[in-house]
């Protein structure tokens, strides 16, 4: 089976009811399928390790083109690919499952970091007039996010029989700040900057500290 874009997000956590990850993805897969895009989404758990191997089952059996993993960043203000995942694990609180790794490699031995294969620039020009601010993101931290988001740019980079899928990171703002239904609009519009450009625009996007 070969989709468009695989979609992830996150269950709840840190005591929280929902997720605003899972809630966005959620709306944004029947609105790309209305827009004639091949989507389909995957709910992880924020569990170290179990959420990349659910991600990677699925990305072997959906066979997506790209790969969009999205997560909340609670106490940001803008919806945020991130442009680099870091080889580690530092938990400032536990898991979903209890786990509190502190200073730990998400692959052992592999590079310290990898950087999204998505068009980061792109995807936030893509929002330049929408209701919802965007900018480029230099980190997704060091708990599950980043986790999953290395463990798949690990995957893709270096198994041949995935050669050629793209993915990332996103991480978008709570409902407080952006309510989901304009999360998944603007999650749609990046998904289909993300499909239709191969090279990424030189755009400004950094940041002093
Ligand atoms: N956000 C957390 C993990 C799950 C989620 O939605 C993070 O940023 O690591």
């Amino acid at each position: 089976m070969t989709i468009d874009v695989l979609l992830s997000g996150f269950a709840p956590f840190d005591g929280a009811a929902t997720n605003e990850s899972w809630e966005a993805v959620r709306e944004a897969v029947p609105a790309l399928v209305e827009r004639g895009v091949d989507a389909e989404a995957v709910e992880l758990p924020v569990e170290f390790g179990t959420a990349s191997e659910r991600l990677e089952e699925a990305v072997r059996g959906l066979r997506p083109r790209l790969v969009v993993a999205v997560g909340l960043a609670a106490g940001r203000t803008a919806i945020t690919p991130e442009r680099v995942a870091i080889n580690i694990r530092d938990a400032r609180i536990p898991d979903n499952a209890g786990a509190s790794p502190v200073d730990e490699p998400v692959v052992p031995g592999a590079p310290v970091g990898r950087f999204s294969t998505l068009p980061v620039k792109a995807m936030v020009a893509a929002l330049a007039a929408g209701e919802v601010p965007a900018a480029v993101s230099q980190t997704a931290g060091t708990y599950v996010c980043n986790d999953v988001f290395y463990a798949l740019q690990h995957l893709l980079a270096t198994d041949p029989a995935l050669e050629g899928i793209r993915g990332g990171f996103v991480h978008v703002p709570s409902a407080d700040v952006v309510d989901s239904p304009a999360t998944a609009r603007a999650l749609v519009r990046m998904v289909e900057a993300a499909l239709s450009t191969e090279a990424d625009v030189r755009l400004a996007g950094g940041a002093e500290h």
